[in-house]
Formats: C-alpha cells, sequence, structure tokens
C-alpha cells in the first residue's frame, strides 16, 4: 500500500518537476519548453499563449501543473525506434498497457495495418494519402484533376454518409474548422467530437435555461467570488491550477463546498506549489464536503433549491421578472416530499440543511462541475438544476457570480466553437454557405456514439480521426473494437501511440504522424473554459517525419474535392487564410482574423452574461422542472463510477499509482471497508467484476474509506468493458460514472479442464 498524502500538490509535485526534467533532457530544456508561447496542452483552464507558458490569461505567472509537465515531456521524447513495429505484433501492442503505449515514442512515421496481417508496416506520404482519398474519390473521379486512381484500393469508394469524422479536443481551431468545412463539402455531417463523452451534457443543459452552452463568466469573475460550489469533479488532480484560485479565495475568507462521493485528498487540503506559505502548510479548500451517492446530485441539487425556498432565501424579484417558468418550479420544489430526496440523493436533512445555510449567506457565487455531473443518463437534468439552483437567488447574469463548467481538453471548447456538431448553428451554417459560395449537406448527422453503432450495422466504410483514442474514450470496448473492425478504412492522426492503434482496428488502418501544437509551422489559436481565444506561435519540430494537422487535412481535401470548386484547398495550409474564413464565418470570433500579426488574444463577444439577459425566445432563463431519478442498485450490487487517477490524461497513462487517493497500480476496485465486508472480501483479493456488459477478472478488491459505502471505483480507460452503451438522450453521453456491477472472488481456474492438461494425460 502506497503512503497517504495528506494534500495535494506540494513537494511531491516539485520533485516530479525535476524528475520530468531529466527525462526530457534537462531543466533548462524543458523550462524554455513550457515558457514557449503556445497555449497549454492539458486542460481548458487556459494557460500560455501570448503570456507565455505558465501564465494565465491575466498575465499572473508562474502557474504551473504536473500534468502540463508530463504532455510536454511526452512530446519531448525520442521518436519509436526503427524496429518498432517490425518487432512487436498486433497481439503484442494488444498486451501493452496504456503507459507502455504512450512511453514507446513520439510517431515519425506514417503506418498501415491491414486485417489478418500481424504487423503494421511503414507506408511512405504519398501512398498513404492516395489511399485515404481513393476511398473518399466521388464517381467523376477520373474527369477532375488533382485526383488519384481510384484502383489504388480494392474495396469501393465510400460515398459522404458512410464516413465519420472524429476530433479531439487537442487540435487547433484552424485543423478543427478546415477539417469540418471539408466533411462537409464532401458531403456529411457525420462531424462530432469527444464533447459527446464530456461536457456535451453541459452545452445541452445550458443552453435549454439560458440560450448559450458555454461558461456565463470570466476568470476575473471567479477571483471576487465568495463562494464556489464543486460538484462532480476532482480539480486537484485534473485541473490543479484552479487550485491557487480555491486558495486564493479561502484566504480571502470565502468558502468552497464541495460535492462528491469521494472525499478527494487535494479537495481537503492542497499545497499549491508556486505559494511558498502554501506550499509548506497547506491551504484548506473545502469548508463543507458532502458525499452523496452516485448519482444522487439531481435529488440532492433539488432539495437545495426546495430548502433554500424555505428559507424564503431565493430571489423573487429576479425569478419573476428574468426567468420564466418560476411558478411551475416553485410549485414542484413545495410538493416534493423530503423522504423521497433524504433516500433518492443519499443526503441527510442536516447537510441539506448546511448547503443551503452557505449558500444563502453568500453574496457572490460561482457554481462549477465536472464529470460526476454529466457521465448520467440525465446528465442534462442534472446541468438544468444547477441553472436552477444558481437562477433561484440570482446569482447569473451580473459580474462576479455564475455558471462555470470545467471543461477537458484544452481546445475543447474551441473544437464545438469551429462547428464540429453533426448539426450546425444556423447562423453559421448560413455564412458558411455565403462566404465559400456552396451548398451544405442537410441530411442529419451522426453523434459519436450514433457513429460507432452504424459502423457495427456496416453503414459506415471510413473512419477518420483527429487525434484522441475513439476506441479507448467508448463505453463497451469489446463492442466498439468490433464496430471499428467492420470499417474498411479508419485514419487515425496522432502524437504517441495509444490503446486504439492496437484494438481499434479495422480492415484497413492508417496512422499518420502529426506535429504538436508548439511545434507547428505556423501560429494556431485556442479556446480556454473563460472563452477567451489565446494564439500559440507554434515552433521548431522536434521530429523529421510528422506533418502538421493543416497540411494534412488541405492535402486529402485538395486530392478529393480538386482546386477549382468554390474552395481553393491548397490555398488552405495557410493558418491566416483560415483565420480570415473563421472570422467571417463564426459569430464571436470577428477578431481572430488578424491575430496572427497583432498577437492580441481576446475575450469572445457574447458569452459572458453581466446583466440577466439571456439568448433565449423571450430574452428570459427557462427554468426546468425535474422529476427525481430512483436510485438505483440492490443488495447484490455495487454503484461503480470510471474516473482518472492521477497519474493519466485520459486514455494516456503516465504513472501506474494514484499519488492523491494512495493507491498503487490500476487494476484495482476501490470499495469501502463496509462494502469488503459486506461481500465478505478481504483487502487485496482478486475479484470478478460483472456488469450487463462485460466482466473483467484478477481484479484487486481495495480498501478505500474515503468512498461512500454502496459506490465503488475503477480506472477508465481499462474498465470500459464494462460501461453500458446506455446514454443520455438529450445530449448522447453516455453514463461513465454509473454503472451497476457485481463483485466476486475470482475462482481459480479448474486446470483440469484446460485442453493442454488433457492432452497431457
Ligand atoms: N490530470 C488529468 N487532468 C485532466 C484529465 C485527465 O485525464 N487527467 N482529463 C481532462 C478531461 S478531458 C476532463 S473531461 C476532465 C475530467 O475531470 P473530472 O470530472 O474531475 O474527472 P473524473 O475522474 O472523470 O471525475 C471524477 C470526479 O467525479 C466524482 N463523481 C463520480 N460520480 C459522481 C456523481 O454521481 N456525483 C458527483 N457529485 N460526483 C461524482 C468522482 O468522485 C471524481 O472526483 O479533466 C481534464 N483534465
Ligand atoms: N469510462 C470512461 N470513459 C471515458 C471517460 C470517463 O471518465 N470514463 N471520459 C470521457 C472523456 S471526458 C473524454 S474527453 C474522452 C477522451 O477522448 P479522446 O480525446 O478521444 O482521448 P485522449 O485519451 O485524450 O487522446 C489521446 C491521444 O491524443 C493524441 N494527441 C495528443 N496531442 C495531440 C495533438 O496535438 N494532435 C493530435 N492529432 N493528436 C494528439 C495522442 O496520440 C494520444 O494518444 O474519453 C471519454 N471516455
Ligand atoms: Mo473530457
Amino acid at each position: 500500500m502506497m503512503r497517504q498524502v495528506r494534500t495535494g500538490g506540494g513537494w511531491p509535485a516539485v520533485r516530479y518537476t525535476f524528475s520530468k526534467a531529466r527525462e526530457a533532457g534537462g531543466l533548462w530544456k524543458l523550462w524554455k519548453a513550457m515558457r514557449s508561447k503556445n497555449a497549454c496542452k492539458t486542460c481548458a483552464l487556459g494557460m500560455g499563449g501570448q503570456q507565455g507558458g505558465m501564465a494565465n490569461e491575466r498575465g499572473v505567472f508562474p502557474e504551473v501543473c504536473k500534468k502540463s509537465l508530463q504532455a510536454m515531456v511526452a512530446d519531448m521524447q525520442g521518436a519509436v525506434k526503427p524496429e518498432f513495429f517490425k518487432t512487436y505484433s498486433i497481439p503484442q501492442l494488444q498486451m501493452f498497457s496504456p503507459r507502455e503505449l504512450e512511453t514507446s515514442g513520439r510517431l515519425t512515421l506514417p503506418v498501415i495495418h491491414r486485417q489478418g496481417e500481424n504487423y503494421y508496416q511503414p507506408i511512405s506520404w504519398e501512398d498513404a494519402f492516395a489511399r485515404i482519398i481513393a476511398k473518399l474519390a466521388p464517381a467523376d473521379a477520373a474527369t477532375k484533376p488533382n485526383i488519384i486512381d481510384r484502383a489504388v484500393t480494392a474495396a469501393p469508394a465510400a460515398s459522404p454518409n458512410e464516413t465519420f469524422w472524429y476530433f479531439s479536443g487537442r487540435s487547433s481551431n484552424e485543423a478543427g474548422f478546415l477539417l469540418q468545412v471539408f466533411a462537409r463539402v464532401f458531403g456529411t455531417n457525420n462531424v462530432n467530437n469527444c464533447s459527446f463523452y464530456c461536457h456535451q451534457a453541459s452545452g445541452v443543459g445550458l443552453g435549454s435555461v439560458l440560450g448559450t452552452g458555454t461558461a456565463t463568466l470570466v476568470l476575473e469573475d471567479l477571483e471576487h467570488a465568495d463562494l464556489v460550489f464543486i460538484i462532480g469533479g476532482n480539480p486537484a488532480s485534473n485541473h490543479p491550477r484552479l487550485m491557487s484560485t480555491l486558495k486564493h479565495l479561502r484566504r480571502r475568507g470565502g468558502h468552497v463546498v464541495v460535492i462528491n462521493p469521494i472525499v478527494e485528498t487535494g479537495l481537503v487540503n492542497f499545497s499549491v506549489p508556486s505559494d511558498p506559505i502554501s506550499l509548506m502548510f497547506g491551504t484548506k479548500i473545502a469548508s463543507l464536503y458532502v458525499q452523496p451517492h452516485i448519482g444522487g446530485d439531481l435529488a440532492l441539487l433539488t432539495g437545495i433549491a426546495k430548502r433554500i425556498v424555505e428559507m424564503q432565501a431565493h430571489d423573487e424579484q429576479y425569478l419573476t421578472k428574468y426567468c420564466d417558468h418560476w411558478p411551475q418550479l416553485k410549485a414542484q420544489l413545495a410538493s416534493l416530499d423530503w423522504a423521497e430526496i433524504y433516500q433518492k440523493s443519499g443526503v441527510n436533512a442536516d447537510a441539506i440543511q448546511a448547503i443551503a445555510t452557505r449558500y444563502a449567506a453568500a453574496e457572490n457565487v460561482v457554481f462549477t462541475w465536472t464529470m460526476g455531473i454529466t457521465h448520467h443518463t440525465y446528465g442534462v437534468e442534472n446541468v438544468e438544476a444547477i441553472a436552477n439552483l444558481a437562477l433561484l437567488r440570482g446569482m447569473v447574469g451580473r459580474p462576479h457570480a455564475g455558471l462555470l463548467p470545467i471543461r477537458g481538453h484544452s481546445n475543447v471548447q474551441g473544437i464545438g466553437s469551429m462547428g464540429v456538431t453533426p448539426q450546425l448553428k444556423e447562423a453559421l451554417f448560413e455564412r458558411l454557405e455565403s462566404y465559400f459560395g456552396l451548398q451544405l449537406p442537410t441530411t442529419a448527422g451522426l453523434d459519436t456514439l450514433a457513429c460507432m453503432e452504424a459502423a457495427d450495422r456496416k453503414e459506415l466504410k471510413f473512419g477518420f480521426c483527429l487525434g484522441g483514442n475513439l476506441y479507448g474514450s467508448n463505453p463497451d470496448a469489446t463492442f466498439a473494437s468490433q464496430a471499428l473492425g467492420k470499417l474498411d478504412l479508419l485514419v487515425y492522426l496522432n502524437t504517441t501511440l495509444n490503446t486504439g492503434h492496437a484494438h481499434g482496428l479495422a480492415k484497413e488502418t492508417l496512422i499518420l504522424p502529426v506535429l504538436a501544437r508548439d511545434e507547428e509551422p505556423q501560429s494556431t489559436t485556442q479556446e480556454s473554459m473563460f472563452n477567451y481565444v489565446r494564439l500559440s506561435d507554434g515552433g521548431p519540430a522536434r521530429h523529421v517525419g510528422p506533418k502538421s494537422e493543416i497540411e494534412i487535412i488541405a492535402t486529402i481535401a485538395s486530392g478529393v474535392l480538386g482546386n477549382q470548386g468554390p474552395i481553393d484547398w491548397s490555398l488552405m495550409q495557410n493558418t491566416n487564410r483560415i483565420r480570415e474564413a473563421i472570422a467571417k464565418v463564426v459569430p464571436g470570433f470577428e477578431q481572430i482574423k488578424d491575430v496572427g500579426e497583432t498577437k492580441k488574444e481576446f475575450q469572445l463577444a457574447g458569452r459572458t452574461f453581466h446583466t440577466p439577459h439571456f439568448p433565449t425566445k423571450t430574452g428570459k432563463a427557462q427554468l426546468r422542472v425535474h422529476s427525481l431519478p430512483e436510485l438505483v442498485g440492490g443488495p447484490h450490487e455495487l454503484r461503480l463510477m470510471t474516473i482518472r487517477s492521477e497519474g493519466q490524461f485520459n486514455t494516456v497513462v503516465y504513472e501506474d499509482n494514484d499519488l492523491y487517493r494512495g493507491i498503487e497500480g490500476r487494476n484495482v476496485i476501490l470499495l469501502h471497508p463496509e462494502d469488503l465486508d459486506r461481500f465478505h472480501l478481504q483487502p487485496g483479493q482478486k475479484t470478478t467484476i460483472r456488469s450487463q456488459t462485460g466482466e473483467m477478472t484478477n481484479i484487486i478488491a481495495t480498501s478505500f474509506e474515503k468512498i461512500r459505502p454502496g459506490n465503488a471505483a475503477m480506472y477508465y480507460p481499462e474498465c470500459n468493458i464494462l460501461v453500458p452503451r446506455s446514454a443520455d438522450p438529450r445530449s448522447r453521453t453516455p453514463a461513465f460514472k454509473l454503472v451497476l456491477v457485481t463483485i466476486e472472488p475470482t475462482k481459480v481456474p479448474d486446470m483440469t479442464k484446460s485442453p493442454a492438461l488433457v492432452r497431457l494425460r
């Protein structure tokens, strides 16, 4: 068992910096890389850019986190060895752990794998492009210039709606915009991003209540708040820079309320490495820590709202003047039975009273939330309930208060803004058509999960992944592998190897190596979760071989559509040219046009709400009424959440230990001691975990008293074998945080039945 740390951040984070520096070839080299003018590569809090790395958007320096060091050092690693793909067969790669794949090195050469073969083979860039273009070439290909002979591949070309285009949130606005426009001009709306597995419920929920899908405030507002709610997230580990904001808030006398079934060490106490006093003594973060059951938030949030109204702490005038449906919500809150609220949330009257008292006493309140809220079949309702609660006291539409979904990937919000969704917003659609003089398809596009299901039904032939790990991020890993296996051609644009390259194999799979953000030959932009657009200068390539994402996309587009149509794709390799189009097409982005020259980063217009007027049909916020979901889980079951450890970034694992939770290894299930007793298990015992979707054996039962009894946790992505495909109907986000499982000791295999032994007899 690892020693349990009592604080997040702190000396381990400092020591880690030095050890990472050694891996990167010295402290100076790492320092230079970290200080370069490029937006940070990890979460969407928004650091770096023209302020220089390690500074936030208000220029405050130094802001450094372990995650950004890990991501930087990963990009600084050596190339995958030339003999690598000859040495390791596909079955061997499938045995690699996510960490072993990531640390195999940077991808520098395109490689191809064909079903039935045992190894990836190198392929030239020319051949790789030719195969992709041939697969997409329209029927009249032969008559168009620039179009490669169809005979290159045996299988027939894919028609537009037989293709899909998946984007991760690491790519730039420019690459995202270019690829989505290409996919539409090619003829499909099967365009989607990792957000469908992440914050889509926040966009849909905020849209339904406020008519806008992003944060209602800016970083400066957060710095004046006197109460911050942290609901369903572990920012100490996943958004460490938020911790210095929370430290300042506590020093000002403000408060933090945490709602989470796990008591996360770093949310109780955090030692901010850049602050000597905090580093020595630690900073208390949570003023109040409440542990609902997994999935109990909707009942809890509704209960807090009910209590606030009972206490007359709501703002009747604001609700009447600036909100619709207040009478309905008020009636529903009054009619709800307290016993139902306590039972469905797992939170008792005292705790609800304590939260309501804190809320009622605060003046400037910010509500933040993460995946514990969105990863449910009622993720959108969860978000709406948070918005309701904020509106009850008029916390939206004025300075120093508001709603703040804490985003995942560094540019996931920008990718969304660029129109990487199946259905384009009306204004974007119209402007795109008129700017380029085009007609765009109007068919309903498929979201991420729908693409996987269509692939499984053999309705799709071609997939294109701009970064990310579509296989690894999917629920039901067995299904995901099978579905991708039915595609004719799957193209991955990646910097390093991941589990998708081993398990997500189509009939033909191409991996194309790309440059990281700080190696781009031209500047690119990213959007933070505060709606702030950053400029990244790019920098020298670290390896010979990888190409820029933009060059790859423009080359394919030129090859498939030619350059004589409404868009000369060959000119679209220039990021200034792409930004000109973005400025004209995407509302709010007008200033992006000259950002390459002026280097002036900017706040997006029309996103921040400092007055209570909202872009809904009536101009008022739309309060929503919800029925409360049942608390699921019978006496022989556990509610399982699938979460990140301290040592990973999504499907990329940097370290096998989870420092703050004190857990060694990843092949574990975290259980409260009461649940170990309930299932007659010893700590350390090997168990079999079953869900309706899959089963995992030899999982080590680990005693973890910080989790609410009745609930359990395992690490994603390995446990995605267990996660069913049940998704929220409104956001299409799978319920990654609520999987019903059973647990029992793994039976020692009966060797007498093994065929080998039979033969020996
Ligand atoms: N270091 C690091 N940083 C990251 C990432 C990473 O993998 N590593 N990933 C990035 C991305 S893409 C994202 S989306 C974010 C993810 O950031 P988070 O959402 O913070 O990450 P998770 O580990 O998915 O989430 C888990 C938290 O939700 C709690 N939780 C689980 N179920 C429930 C529930 O039903 N109710 C409540 N109230 N809480 C619940 C868990 O106890 C845990 O503390 O982080 C980003 N930043
Ligand atoms: N069970 C379970 N499943 C989940 C979640 C969960 O909490 N539980 N979380 C979900 C969430 S929130 C998300 S966001 C998804 C993650 O979804 P994805 O974004 O699809 O996955 P990542 O693991 O972040 O992608 C990692 C890969 O990105 C590549 N990469 C890194 N930088 C670049 C770059 O600059 N350009 C390009 N082209 N590639 C780059 C690297 O090759 C790396 O292997 O997973 C989802 N799945
Ligand atoms: Mo995410």
